[in-house]
């Protein structure tokens, strides 16, 4: 008898906040990953603005950057006929499981969030409820799709471990609603750090722009930023990732390593006995000739807005459907009226 068997794919959920022009740090420790993963998991991928008003933005802003976030995921290689792509604040499920997984949630763990701390060190004067419970809004982003795993850069493992907490929880009470997700981390390049403060991660809303490269800026500006990055005064180039003296080299050969495709390892090897000057060089043009592909594509894609619009409505319809059989579920096992 033929079986009509096909197998199911599992499915990965991931986003990036358009809360600054997208760096090599979110492209290397995420978006680049995805590309890569497209082909053999169900992939849905969101523009996180619910995310960003954590911090102040200016609206306009915001706006005209979560729109290119979209092109930019595009240009970077994310196929919309293979992924699912929408704006998360489309989708209203995203704040509405997120009020119910609030209540399920303990304040002593989100207190122990680093982002949290980092932010609310960063924003003193606006640590607002929002910032406290970003984890629980994120949670619920993952949760809401049932996913299997979630692809993310190192910073942001501390997230979906106080998500799988809450998912635990909630089935812990009520049967099995969530999927239990895991975090799924890149070989390399899972922690780019800052070019002036090489022990920090590389952020976008870093407020120095020497600490970043950004996707959209200009290819000088990219060689001059890596070649003014922060070393040391050894002038040896040694991959030596527990040696702190070494964070600002390490970095660079992280960096080298991803973009060519190999190891810092390796990367130190070739360019052992060189200077300094002549490393970053080689990196700053090795980071402008991956970023350039790219570059071209994006110029090309934001033009065209009657096209993104068509991939956010259908990804907003997508997204939709799939969410409403959690959140229906959800609703009924807390004892809402759902019909
Ligand atoms: N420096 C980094 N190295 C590797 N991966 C990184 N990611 C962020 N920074 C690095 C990964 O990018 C994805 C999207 O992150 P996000 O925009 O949702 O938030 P974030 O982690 O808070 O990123 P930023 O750039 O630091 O944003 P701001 O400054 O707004 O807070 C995630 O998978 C993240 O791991």
């Amino acid at each position: 008898m033929e079986q009509n068997v096909t197998e199911q794919k599992k499915r990965i959920f991931s986003g990036v906040q358009p809360s600054g022009n997208i760096t090599l740090g979110n492209y290397l420790g995420a978006i680049k990953n995805w590309v890569s993963l497209q082909d053999d998991y169900e992939c849905i991928f969101a523009m996180m603005d619910l995310h960003t008003i954590t911090v102040r933005q200016t609206p306009a802003e915001l706006r005209k950057r979560t729109l290119e976030l979209l092109a930019l995921y595009i240009a970077c290689g994310i196929d919309p006929e293979k992924c699912t792509l929408f704006i998360q604040s489309h989708n209203s499920a995203h704040a509405e499981l997120a009020w119910v997984l609030n209540c399920y949630t303990y304040m002593g763990e989100l207190q122990r969030m680093t982002q949290f701390k980092d932010k609310s060190a960063r924003h003193a004067d606006n640590i607002n409820a929002g910032l406290f419970t970003y984890p629980v809004l994120m949670a619920s982003d993952i949760l809401l799709y049932q996913t299997d795993l979630v692809p993310v850069g190192k910073d942001q493992m501390q997230h979906i471990e106080i998500c799988r907490d809450i998912a635990q929880r909630f089935n812990a009470l009520y049967g099995d609603v969530f999927k239990i997700p895991e975090g799924l981390l890149v070989k390399s390049g899972a922690k780019i750090m800052s070019l002036q403060e090489p022990t920090k991660k590389m952020s976008k809303s870093d407020p120095n722009p020497k600490s970043f490269i950004s996707m959209m800026d200009d290819f000088n500006v990219i060689s001059k930023k890596i070649k003014s990055a922060v070393t040391d005064s050894e002038g040896i180039i040694e991959y030596r990732p527990d040696d702190e003296n070494k964070a600002g080299i390490n970095n660079l050969l992280s960096i080298m390593a991803v973009v060519t495709g190999s190891t810092p390892e390796d990367v130190a090897k070739n360019f052992s006995g060189e200077g300094y000057g002549t490393f970053k060089s080689a990196v700053a043009d090795a980071v402008v000739d991956t970023i350039r592909p790219i570059r071209e594509e994006y110029d090309r894609l934001i033009k065209d807005k009657a096209y993104l619009q068509q991939i956010y409505k259908n990804g907003a319809e997508s997204s939709h459907r799939l969410a409403q059989r959690t959140l229906k579920k959800v609703y009924k096992k807390v004892g809402f009226i759902v019909d």
